[in-house]
């Protein structure tokens, strides 16, 4: 069955188009920065939110169309994995992203849910060798269940932890089976209500374990994987342990485990942590742990993530550069961990809101790249710390200094001697507009 019918293969037909079913900014062929643009970008779509997403609220129920919803959950979970390959063929885009209960239903055992996993697994296979597609991630999900209540790694339930290692151990499983090169965890439910009744040394060090037996376990199986950490502040935890990019790597390397992982960084989960995406991209670049991301936006009006699909241009443009800088994403890609708004709740609307995001996101690297190649922001930074390529800041920054002899240095100095140049910061973002 087709639950596409009146859709065809996406082309990019270029700026002008008016073409609603066309791209306009992305295209898969066209050589930036040295590599196809699908190369550079490595779109993959979100399971859970294109294929499973209903566009219930807390406030209202399901509202989305969707063709593919059977009365039988596993003839459900089968039509998905046919409209996601018709979707990603007709899109263009090479890789997707999913958890465990994205793709099958749990049953009524652990058991049961394996057993489901593995028909899913063995169709998913067949459609990933028929077209070409790849799995950039999967994840397991351990926070929907209600025996997640207080956390998987970090539950103060034994049992729990127990079964949260077979939802990993399985979820390696998978990987290999769909030779997936990255595996995520993102622990919503790692965190607490309240210290009042929280061991916290002991959750930690319980979520270093579980790490540290996945590690174990994808070396056994011989999976070469990245293992990825996706920080977020809040939600549905009131504190969640990886809170942003840098309290996730004070736990890395608290644990030893900082070679071992690296980061998979969403854009709303910056804001709702009070960082824009580029610090958060900044922060993994600089410690070497910036692994793939999860890209969509938010509402800055809102406290919550709403996960949009990226179309503001320069908040993307700014995320892209640090991605050139970083000589791409290695074995990650762009997540479009963006779900489609309520009152776009036709079929249609997933082809629309996937243009809308690639495109925003193909104008922005290409952007990017442009900005690197002017040395727009190396020319900007290099005249800025510049007092530190001669006298005394090339002294200070070789090492040759102490207290002391910076003392001495700065008893010489009258007040009139220091000289701060004004960084003409209007100038700069008027400037950064002419990129638009
Ligand atoms: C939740 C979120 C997750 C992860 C994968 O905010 O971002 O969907 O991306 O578990
Ligand atoms: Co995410």
């Amino acid at each position: 069955m087709k639950y596409f019918p009146s859709i065809q293969h996406i082309k990019y037909e270029g700026k002008d188009s008016n073409n609603m079913f066309a791209f306009r900014h992305y295209n898969p062929d066209e050589i930036v920065n040295g590599k196809p643009m699908k190369e550079n970008l490595r779109f993959a779509v979100a399971y859970w939110h294109t294929l499973v997403n209903d566009g219930s609220d807390p406030f209202g129920g399901s509202v989305n169309n969707r063709d593919w919803i059977h009365n039988d959950p596993m003839e459900t979970a089968k039509n998905r994995v046919y409209a996601n390959f018709e979707l990603l063929e007709k899109l263009g885009i090479e890789y997707f992203c999913f958890h465990d209960l994205d793709i099958a239903p749990t049953g009524e055992s652990l058991l049961e849910f394996h057993k489901n996993i593995d028909e899913i697994t063995d169709l998913i296979q067949l459609e990933m060798k028929r077209t070409g597609i790849k799995v950039l991630w999967n994840t397991a999900n351990m926070f929907t269940q209600k025996h997640y209540i207080n956390g998987a790694g970090t539950s103060p339930n034994a049992d729990v932890f127990a079964i949260a290692a077979a939802q990993v151990k399985k979820g390696l499983d998978i990987c290999k089976k769909l030779n997936a090169k990255n595996y995520v965890f993102w622990g919503g439910r790692e965190g607490y209500e309240t210290l009042l009744n929280t061991d916290m040394e002991l959750e930690l060090n319980n979520l270093a374990r579980l790490y540290k037996m996945a590690i174990s376990y994808a070396k056994e199986i011989g999976h070469e994987v990245q293992f990825l950490i996706e920080p977020k502040p809040k939600e549905p935890s009131k504190h969640q342990y990886d809170f942003d990019a840098t309290t996730t790597l004070a736990f890395l390397y608290k644990y030893g485990l900082e070679k071992d992982f690296k980061l998979n960084l969403e854009a709303n989960h910056a804001t709702l942590a009070g960082h824009t995406f580029e610090h958060e991209l900044r922060v993994s670049r600089l410690n070497g742990v910036l692994g793939s991301i999860d890209a969509n936006q938010g509402d800055l009006l809102l406290g919550w993530d709403t996960d949009e699909f990226p179309t503001d241009l320069m908040s993307s443009i700014l995320a892209m550069y640090e991605i050139v800088e970083n000589g791409g994403l290695g074995t990650g890609g762009i997540n479009f961990d963006s779900k489609v708004r309520r009152s776009s709740f036709e079929m249609e609307d997933l082809f629309l809101a996937h243009i809308a995001g690639m495109d925003t996101l193909a104008r922005a690297y290409k952007i990017a790249v442009k900005l690197k190649e002017d040395g727009f922001f190396d020319n900007i930074i290099k005249e800025r710390y510049e007092s530190y390529n001669t006298g005394i800041g090339k002294d200070i920054v070789s090492g040759n200094c102490d207290l002391k002899s910076l003392s001495e240095y700065a008893l010489k100095l009258k007040n009139n001697d220091i000289k701060n140049p004004s960084s003409h910061i209007e100038y700069v973002k008027s400037k950064l507009n002419d990129y638009l």
